[in-house]
């Protein structure tokens, strides 16, 4: 694998996810008027994709409220041209039928689609945060993880492909460990799946693959032999955020930062905004030489339809 020469790397941030809970951070984003602020520092950042989930504005629990969607997204567009991408990852527990609901709303420009069923595991932070609590779903919600599985089968994977094709909605796929590249394989080799495909590899969850530059390299080498040509971005929980996103970039790669995946900035210092994190990255892309994407430019790279093609 040779570093890369000409790349542009496209940063995205994911601004709030559905796993970090208010009591983590105050810097999280909840309310819509957070959300959007949050988006436009990462655009003010250097960043050209926003991922985007929403929030009950009231109690912080993760809801796949359309009408939030289209308040966010709807000022996000009056002020700037960034690419957001939809989740249909949704919250934990949420039904597969509510999590596709935003493409029908939105029809976004690209979406993350899930490219396999796992153990989704966060009860194991409990500790760290005992007697911090700030609303009582949150230990509830984190603890029930411990008998969860997050359902992304074949079927499902089909519904949503069918889905965003119908509404000319880009998939990002989202790959947690190396089976879900067969996956994906199966279904490009089937036809279900267009190609070139845009790969986002999830490093370090508990119940997918660690983040390790090891595992980094065999995931895009079994993607390579699998898939052959494909766009691919990483994002890793926690602290190794910066250390895996950095590799990924040198490998020509694209990268995934945001409060979704990381709430801090270093160890011990949380993160005031996505922004933030987007600019540290864009600061060590810069020192390595690697240019980062404008908006346009990650529409180019990606095939995007265009804003003007959206529902919002
Ligand atoms: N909601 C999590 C279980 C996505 O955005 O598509 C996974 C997730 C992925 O957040
Ligand atoms: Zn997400």
């Amino acid at each position: 694998m040779n570093p890369p020469t000409s790349h542009k790397a496209i940063i995205t941030a994911a601004v709030t996810g559905a796993i970090h809970t208010p009591a983590m951070s105050p810097h999280l984003p909840i309310t819509p008027e957070q959300l959007i602020d949050d988006i436009m520092s990462v655009y003010e950042a250097g960043g050209a994709v926003a991922h985007l989930h929403v929030r009950d504005p009231e109690t912080g629990q993760p809801k796949a409220d359309q009408a939030i969607f289209r308040e966010v997204v709807s000022e996000v567009k009056r002020r700037c041209d960034i690419v957001i991408c939809a989740t249909t990852g949704g919250s934990l527990g949420d039904t597969v039928e509510n999590r596709g609901k935003v493409i029908a709303t939105l029809q976004p420009e690209l979406a993350s689609l899930n490219a396999g069923s796992m153990n989704f595991a966060l009860f194991h932070v409990l500790p760290k945060y005992e007697g911090k609590w700030k609303y009582e779903w949150e230990k509830q919600y984190l603890g029930a993880t411990e008998d969860f599985i997050f359902p992304n089968t074949f079927y499902t994977m089909r519904e949503f492909i069918k889905l965003m094709e119908k509404n000319g909605t880009k998939p990002e796929f989202e790959i947690y460990d190396v089976g879900m590249i067969n996956n994906l394989a199966y279904l490009i080799n089937t036809g279900h799946i267009q190609t070139p495909v845009y790969l986002q590899f999830v490093l370090g969850i508990l119940g997918g693959i660690p983040a390790t530059v090891e595992n980094l390299v065999y995931l895009v080498q079994t993607a390579r032999q699998q898939i052959g040509d494909f766009q691919w971005s990483v994002c890793a929980a926690g602290r190794t955020q910066f250390a895996m996103t950095t590799h990924a970039l040198l490998m020509g790669g694209h990268a995934r930062v945001g409060l979704e995946d990381n709430l801090y900035l270093v160890k011990g210092v949380l993160a005031k905004s996505s922004g933030e994190q987007v600019a540290k990255l864009k600061r060590i892309a810069g020192e390595l030489g690697i240019e980062t994407a404008t908006p346009a430019e990650a529409r180019q790279i990606l095939g995007l339809k265009g804003l003007d093609q959206v529902a919002y």
